[in-house]
């Protein structure tokens, strides 16, 4: 396994901007025009959707660093459905690509389209989220977070803040997508060691700044809600539309509620310094220099480790003012 933290991001501001014209005028699922040449490596990548900040970053990593390197990228947004994924995987078969990268919405359901991938001796690599399939040999590596660790992570800054006593509402990830289920694995594992830590309300806010206001103002309207005095909240899209439910529901985010979340993203460095968020876990979007190392590797068929691992830190409230201007996403 390998094990990488966020190196800083090699930004290429020309070869991102061209992939962005090259992607507003010919759409998604079409190549992105590079300065390759006809044996330039052809690379299909089935990314999830637009769902959230860290997404649209993830999408311009990848897309800026295969235009840096020359790859031919058949991009598809998949608008978090996965059949739209499934049927973008099968067009890739058709395409003879060489590679495929598969960033998928929820963790069951690959099996029959990665055995037809394959079938056709395409290497696979998971990009950001994993499978569960029964035979591994399906993909030839896994590149992303350790979920589950973040949320141990995002427990344990609210046990330490909270001084272990809280009354907790948790917006949920996309059901069924390795992030939601790992995240509330890795965080329940940690507050079971502290009986004054409770979760009285739990739902999916589908990692979307939209759904996780209105969840949180169900949660508001609940009969636990004028107990609350924390929110964990899987995604910093999702923590920020609570936010803009707690203040018009007249409550303080950051001070009546802790709030706690994941990514790190740009609007949770800035809802810190206006001290409405309290803390994120560090989840980098940046891995496309990771995702077409392997992708060059296996092309030229040589080995790839199985598991790498992306790591990240934790960035608390009063460290966000000092960081903000040096983030890479
Ligand atoms: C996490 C990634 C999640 C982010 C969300 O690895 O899959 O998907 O936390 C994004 O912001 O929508």
């Amino acid at each position: 396994m390998t094990s990488i933290s966020l190196r800083a991001a090699r930004f290429r501001p020309v070869s991102y901007l061209l992939a962005l014209v090259s992607l507003a005028f010919f759409g998604c699922s079409r190549e992105t025009p590079s300065s390759s040449g006809a044996d330039s490596l052809r690379v299909g990548f089935s990314q999830i959707g637009a769902e959230s900040a860290w997404r649209t970053a993830n999408t311009e990593s990848i897309q800026s660093e295969a235009a840096a390197r020359g790859i031919d990228l058949v991009f598809s947004d998949a608008q978090q459905k996965q059949e739209n994924q499934i049927r973008a995987l099968r067009s890739f078969i058709a395409q003879d690509v060489d590679v495929i990268v598969l960033a998928p919405v929820v963790e069951t359901g690959w099996e029959p389209v990665l055995r037809e991938i394959q079938r056709a001796g395409i290497p696979v690599i998971l990009s950001d989220r994993k499978v569960d399939v029964s035979d591994p040999s399906l993909y030839a590596t896994f590149i992303g977070p350790d979920s589950v660790e973040e949320g141990r992570k995002a427990a344990q800054w609210l046990v330490d803040a909270a001084g272990g006593e809280a009354v907790i509402a948790e917006l949920q990830g996309t059901p069924g997508s390795a992030p939601a289920l790992a995240r509330h694995k890795g965080f329940m594992e940690v507050i079971a060691d502290h009986p004054g830590m409770k979760v009285v309300k739990s739902q999916s806010g589908d990692f979307t700044r939209a759904r996780g206001k209105e969840v949180m103002e169900a949660f508001l309207k609940s009969p636990e809600g004028k107990d609350l005095t924390a929110l964990y909240a899987h995604n910093d899209d999702m923590a920020l539309g609570a936010i803009q439910a707690l203040e018009e529901a007249g409550v303080q985010p950051g001070k009546d509620i802790l709030i706690v979340s994941v990514d790190a993203v740009r609007g949770a460095f800035e809802a810190m310094v206006d001290g409405k968020l309290n803390a994120t876990v560090e989840c980098t979007p940046i891995i496309g220099d990771y995702v077409f190392d392997a992708a060059e590797a296996l092309a030229a068929g040589e080995p790839v480790d199985k598991r790498i691992v992306v790591k990240g830190a934790v960035y608390e409230q009063d460290q966000a003012a000092s960081l903000i201007d040096s983030r890479p996403y």
